[in-house]
């Protein structure tokens, strides 16, 4: 159709390259919305606290649920049975039966405790989150913004990531700004941090290295196969690191 594509732009680097940090001086110059892949990844995950839903509270909730509802009904057919064969056999049927029996509120509570759950896990291992969960998250802040210049910092992180993006949006990216840092600098940089984030810890912060290494950094290799990426020296000064930023951002017919 003739909906016209939002520009996009991969800002990618190692944990604590200074990506999160550039994309906001980005933004003040030059318009862009940014759009953390790790920032909503956390908002995400800390959703369910904020609407009171814990997953202990849900834990309590199928409980009561299966204690109050499932068990009166279901405790009669399984005694018959136990008596019947020696407690050998249990009535699975009965079990789905009460399990079917909790409201369809609880179910769709218990899986997004699950599922925001399965994400804070993932963050904490410094693993990569299935693509779906990420495309939609971007997807709806894409849509929620109304700009149409994008900033997409921290994504895509593996092939597959790459590959889905590009498959569900058709959008392929203006270009990739990739902040090139030496690892202990990284490393230091996110250890003096103090911003209370679960994954900036030194044991979590060599796996996000080592998954950074292995899974991401094929994907820039990937796009400077096709000539898109622009690398900048991150180990410099924030100013220093923004000087060249600005530069390649600044429109070159002007
Ligand atoms: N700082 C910044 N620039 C500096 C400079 N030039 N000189 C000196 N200090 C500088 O910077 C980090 C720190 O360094 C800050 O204190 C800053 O002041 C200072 P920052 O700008 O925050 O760096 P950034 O590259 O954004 O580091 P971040 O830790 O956010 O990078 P990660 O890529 O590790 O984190 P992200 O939030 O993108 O992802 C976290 C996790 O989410 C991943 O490990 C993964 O588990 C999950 N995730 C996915 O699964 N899928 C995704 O698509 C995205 C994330
Ligand atoms: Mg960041």
């Amino acid at each position: 159709d003739a909906e016209k594509k939002p520009t996009v732009v991969f800002v990618l680097g190692g944990p604590g390259s200074g990506k999160g940090t550039q994309c906001a001086n980005i933004v003040k110059h030059f318009g862009y919305t940014h759009l953390s892949a790790g920032d909503l990844l956390r908002a995400e995950m800390k959703s369910g606290s904020e609407n009171g839903n814990t997953k202990w509270e849900c834990l309590g909730l199928l409980l009561l649920k299966v204690g109050g509802l499932g068990m009166a009904c279901m405790s009669f057919h399984v005694l018959f049975y136990l008596v019947m064969w020696f407690g050998v056999v249990l009535d699975f049927g009965t079990f789905i039966m009460s399990a079917l029996t909790l409201s369809e509120n609880t179910w769709v509570i218990l899986l997004l405790v699950v599922y925001r759950t399965m994400i804070q896990d993932m963050i904490k291992e410094g693993k990569i989150v299935p693509s779906g969960v990420t495309i939609k998250l971007l997807q709806k802040a894409m849509q929620d913004s109304g700009n149409d210049k994008f900033l997409i910092d921290g994504f895509p992180r593996n092939e597959e990531n790459r590959a889905a993006f590009e498959a569900v949006t058709k959008i392929e990216p203006a270009f990739v700004l990739f902040f090139d840092c030496p690892e202990e600098e990284m490393e230091r940089r996110i250890l003096s941090r103090n911003q209370g984030r679960e994954d900036d810890n030194i044991e979590t912060i060599r796996k996000r290295l080592k998954v950074y290494l292995e899974s991401s950094l094929p994907v820039v290799k990937y796009y400077d196969s096709k000539g898109k990426v622009q690398k900048v020296d991150a180990a410099k000064s924030v100013d220093e690191v923004f000087e060249v930023v600005k530069v390649i951002f600044t429109p070159k017919d002007e």
